[in-house]
């Protein structure tokens, strides 16, 4: 239909991109065969069948797994490679994407292995591609304040190659609160600042976000909704929330399509925005998630360029870039 015409050809910025969470099942068996590591499926068919969830948790013990395969700079750069060229046919012009140091360095693979990947790909996509990037370095919030803070001096000597911290993994039980200190380091670095938060977790969650942790934008914020007075807050602020749709539903965040809260924050007034999150885990890329939002909510043409637009204006870009898009 017109809206799918409209989706592929708006150009967009993806804010709310896990790389590692871009590896597709072929690229697990390649890299795995390339470096001589087991992995307990047999074919690209029996891993997609696997990724059946009933929460955030089960998700992650699978991606955690499948982090296994990437050891080299190369590996890092083929992952991040072929996420841009897989973006570019999405028609997007500017990525923000996460990485989970952690998820490597505790693997016994060097922070400057992960980082030197994934840049040298970025370079080459804004190159090659025309695609801008914005590099976004996570804590996992299910690890201690410590190890987040030695995470944050393996970053120091690179600290203009990543532009922002966030923080993602298993939200409840870790509120933003424990990582107060080492965002306010992070904010003291002059990085940017986000995080996951009202994903599973309470509007309180947010909350501390907002208020200990400082953020510049919510990733996910479902959660917020049920909080009138935030909601009004975040509507004041313009607080962009970087909304993952066919993530939310494989993860049972909502139960249908149709609960996603995307359309309900627009009409709020809310700057919501569309993002893949983990594409290959969750059975889709960027327009993939917009087409099934604009399915399952009828969201108008006008709607569908308000979310795009916002990618732009949620986007860590200086606002003379921002503009250039719109
Ligand atoms: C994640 Cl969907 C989601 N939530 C929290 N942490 C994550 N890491 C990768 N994907
Ligand atoms: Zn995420």
């Amino acid at each position: 239909p017109d809206r799918d015409a409209l989706i592929a050809r708006l150009p967009k910025a993806e804010l709310h991109l896990h790389i590692e969470g871009s590896l597709e099942p072929e690229m697990l068996f390649a890299l795995a065969a390339r470096n001589g590591v087991e992995i307990p499926f047999a074919s690209a068919e029996e891993v997609r069948a696997a990724y059946s969830f009933s929460n955030l948790q089960d998700f992650l013990d699978i991606y955690y797994q499948g982090m296994s395969v990437l050891l080299h700079e190369q590996d890092f750069y083929d992952l991040t490679w072929a996420y841009l060229e897989r973006a570019k046919a999405d028609n997007v012009r500017h990525v923000e994407i996460f990485f989970d140091p952690q998820g490597h360095t505790e693997r016994g693979v060097a922070f400057e292995t992960v980082l030197d990947g994934i840049e040298r790909a970025l370079k080459d996509g804004e190159a090659r591609l025309g695609i801008t990037y914005r590099l976004i370095m996570c804590f996992l919030r299910h690890l201690s304040e410590e190890e987040a803070f030695a995470t944050l001096e393996q970053a120091r000597p690179h600290l203009d190659r990543i532009h922002g911290v966030g923080l993602d993994s298993s939200e409840v039980g870790h509120p933003p609160s424990k990582f107060e200190r080492v965002f306010a380091k992070a904010r003291e670095l002059g990085l940017h600042v986000t995080a996951h938060a009202g994903e599973e977790g309470p509007p309180e969650y947010v909350h501390e976000a907002l208020d200990l942790l400082k953020v510049e934008r919510l990733d996910h914020g479902n959660r917020a909704l049920e909080d009138d007075a935030l909601v009004e807050r975040l509507v004041r602020e313009g607080t962009t929330f970087t909304v993952c749709p066919l993530s939310n539903l494989r993860l049972c965040v909502i139960d249908r399509i149709e609960d996603s809260p995307v359309k309900r924050m627009l009409e709020l007034g809310l700057k919501a925005t569309v993002n893949a999150d983990d594409p290959s885990y969750f059975g889709g890329y960027i327009n993939d998630n917009y087409r099934a939002v604009a399915e399952g909510l009828d969201l108008s043409a006008e709607q569908i360029v308000e979310l795009a637009e916002n990618s732009f204006t949620g986007s860590f870009l200086p606002p003379d870039e921002q503009a250039a898009h719109l």
